[in-house]
């Protein structure tokens, strides 16, 4: 079966009062692309400014002159506009629900009223420790509300959030304090997840002795669990926040100026940190929230993301809470304590717009439909995915036994450097087909391009590499501190074009089908994962002489992570070394980061001039090395037969 003989998946009955119809998506679309200034400058008004802008769009992707600014005279502050906004409607609603790890704990409903409370008393806290605007605060905090708080009142008082992810090792969090020059750091004292804790204060206690004995410690005391305690550097925050004003005055921030900072894995060892800014990203994770999920006042919206990740900075705090909506905030995982922990809290809270990963449907879907089938998941109008492409089973299982086949499902394309949605289905709009992103979202402008030419491959039924040809509000500004880099890594290979890394397929229809990263990206259950990054730890082991790392085709992860390892001489490889080395690159970089599979290499192809073949190593690691091509170029043509041989058995 042709994958363009899929058939389509009309929009199911009771979307005709969707807030997109397909005839608005086809006419607001070509809007969007014929009069940007026009279509953005209309919804720019979604947001409340202090000072509104006259200028809408300023962008210019000339290589060597990138610069991306949207409605740049425009003053606005996003905590406003996330809180006070909707103080005068939604005081008593609920702006976030949380559901703690232990089902056996309360969940909580924490109001606008409330969340403008803790907001502006948590704002107050940082000021009192010196913060100011532009400042940078790194945020380590597991899925609790105060996470929600703390990017809240960094936003309040123009200082710039960054968050490190609670699943990083103190490595990590060390060297993202350090890049981006931060001088506070936000943690918890434990993280109980799936039943067990991770010691968050004592990762950070770790990763400050590799930072300026000037940053500052506040510590969230959430379990009570006993930490150490350094005077004059740890804070209590909870308590602070008791003693201080529950007022704190917005700061006017410019449209451009910075609210956030993301790290991301890219194709060389060192993560970026992506930038966006205030204005543009919080009405493009807005509007693509209202839109794409076709959330309608009332509704009960559940990103399963993290916050760590960009998923749960647009869809669990920004765009919702922009939007006045009620979003939920899980502190658990989906397997605990049963498969069927999902669709239970889908019950409990009766959400209506629901949004994982493919990682996480596939292995639900290995647990059998009858831990779905025990919950009432009526209440369920939309379902969403993002991360990585979604293999057709785990779509077809998700609409029949989550959906049944009542609720339309958005595959969502997107990246941490998108800010929101780029390409994706609207519920009452489009069409979907199982494994397709279907088509872009308003204002954005897809290209493929041929790899090697460059040339716009134009119509339909093409593949190449996926670019975008203009700027949308949502794009980031720059990489924190490095231009440069920003310029290199995404204006570079392709002049005139974003690129986005990623490789994609227009279909017949026009549908747009990813098919995966083109550069050393991994995508290990939804999260990126650069192969240099998981390759310098490795090597930072003493018995390790070199390593290289691809990726291999996983039945949960998508993604696995097969690392080839060359010992010191008179290293001997044994079980207990493979054991020590995934541990190191656990530590190192963190549980998502540990190979899967490790295979001793006593040698590597290598090119004469001593570049690593990698394409040669993914054909051996996709156990495809009937087509391993020409390997005439390496320097010893020999390792290759000796890597098949011992390569690993991975069924
Ligand atoms: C939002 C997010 C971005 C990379 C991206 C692509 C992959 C994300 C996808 C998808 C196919 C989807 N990706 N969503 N691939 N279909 N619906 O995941 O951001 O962590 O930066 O990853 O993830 O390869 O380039 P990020």
């Amino acid at each position: 079966m042709s994958i363009e003989s899929i058939k389509k998946h009309p929009v199911p009955a009771g979307f005709e009062a969707a807030l997109v119809t397909p005839g608005d998506y086809a006419r607001l679309y070509a809007e969007s692309i014929s009069d940007p200034a026009g279509f953005w400058g209309r919804e720019g008004r979604r947001l409340d400014w202090i000072q509104p802008y006259s200028r809408v769009k300023d962008t210019d992707f000339t290589l060597g002159q990138v610069s991306i600014k949207w409605f740049e005279d425009g003053i606005l502050n996003a905590s406003v506009n996330c809180i006070d906004r909707h103080l005068p409607r939604r005081a008593t609603q609920t702006a976030i629900i949380f559901e703690p790890d232990d089902p056996n704990q309360p969940a909580r409903h924490i109001t606008y009223a409330e969340l403008s409370d803790k907001v502006n008393r948590f704002a107050n806290v940082l000021l009192s420790q010196g913060v100011m605007r532009g400042d940078r605060v790194v945020i380590y905090l597991p899925m609790i509300p105060e996470a929600a708080y703390a990017m809240l009142a960094c936003a309040r008082i123009g200082a710039i959030h960054s968050i490190v992810f609670a699943g990083f090792s103190p490595d990590a969090l060390a060297n993202r304090i350090n890049d981006s020059g931060a001088k506070l750091v936000i943690t918890a004292d434990t993280a109980p997840r799936g039943g067990r804790k991770t010691a968050l204060k004592s990762n950070t206690d770790a990763a400050l002795l590799h930072c300026s004995d000037r940053v500052r410690c506040l510590v969230v005391k959430h379990t009570g669990d006993q930490t150490s305690w350094i005077e004059g550097r740890d804070v209590d925050v909870l308590k602070l926040m008791e003693e201080v004003s529950p007022d704190c005055p917005p700061r006017p921030m410019g449209a451009e100026d910075p609210l956030f900072i993301l790290y991301t894995s890219g194709s060389t060892g060192k993560p970026k940190g992506v930038v966006h800014t205030t204005g543009g990203y919080l009405l493009y994770a807005a509007m693509t929230h209202q839109y794409v999920f076709d959330y309608k006042d009332g509704d009960v919206f559940w990103c399963t993301a993290d916050v760590g990740w960009v998923t749960g900075h647009s869809y669990i705090v920004y765009g919702p809470l922009a939007n006045g909506a009620t979003t939920l905030m899980f502190e658990g995982v989906p397997t605990w304590p049963d498969a069927g922990r999902f669709w239970a809290v889908c019950e409990k809270h009766r959400v209506n717009q629901f949004y994982t990963a493919p990682t996480a449907i596939r292995a639900l879907m290995g647990q059998g439909p009858e831990w779905v089938e025990k919950h009432d998941l009526s209440s369920l109008r939309v379902l969403g995915t993002v991360g990585e492409p979604i293999n057709p089973e785990a779509w077809v299982w998700y609409d029949k036994h989550v959906g049944k086949g009542r609720c339309p499902i958005v595959d969502t394309w997107w990246q941490t450097e998108t800010g929101g949605h780029m390409i994706t289905s609207l519920p009452g709009a489009i069409e979907t087909k199982p494994g397709s992103a279907t088509l872009p979202f308003f204002g954005v402008k897809p290209v493929v391009l041929d790899p090697q030419s460059g040339v716009a491959l134009d119509g339909d039924g093409v593949e190449g590499v996926l670019c975008i040809a203009d700027s949308w509000p949502g794009q980031m500004r720059t990489v924190w501190g490095d231009h440069q880099r920003f310029m290199e890594t995404y204006f570079q290979q392709y002049p005139g074009y974003y690129f986005t890394g990623d490789g994609c397929r227009r279909d017949e229809d026009g549908y747009y089908w990813i098919t995966g990263r083109v550069d050393d990206v991994i995508n290990v259950s939804g999260h990126r994962m650069g192969t240099a990054e998981v390759e310098s730890a490795l090597v930072a082991h003493e018995k390790v002489a070199e390593a290289a790392v691809v990726g291999y085709p996983h039945p949960l992860k998508g993604q696995g992570i097969y690392a080839y390892v060359t010992l010191m001489n008179g290293v001997e490889p044994s079980d207990g070394l493979r054991a020590e080395l995934e541990k190191w690159v656990r530590t190192e970089i963190g549980p998502i980061a540990k190979p899967d599979l490790i295979q001793w290499a006593p040698g590597l192809p290598k090119t004469r001039s001593g570049k690593i073949m990698r394409r040669i190593l993914r054909k051996i690691a996709e156990d495809d090395f009937a087509a391993l091509g020409d390997i005439s170029t390496l320097a010893d043509p020999s390792v290759v037969d000796e890597l098949i041989e011992n390569r690993m058995n991975r069924h």
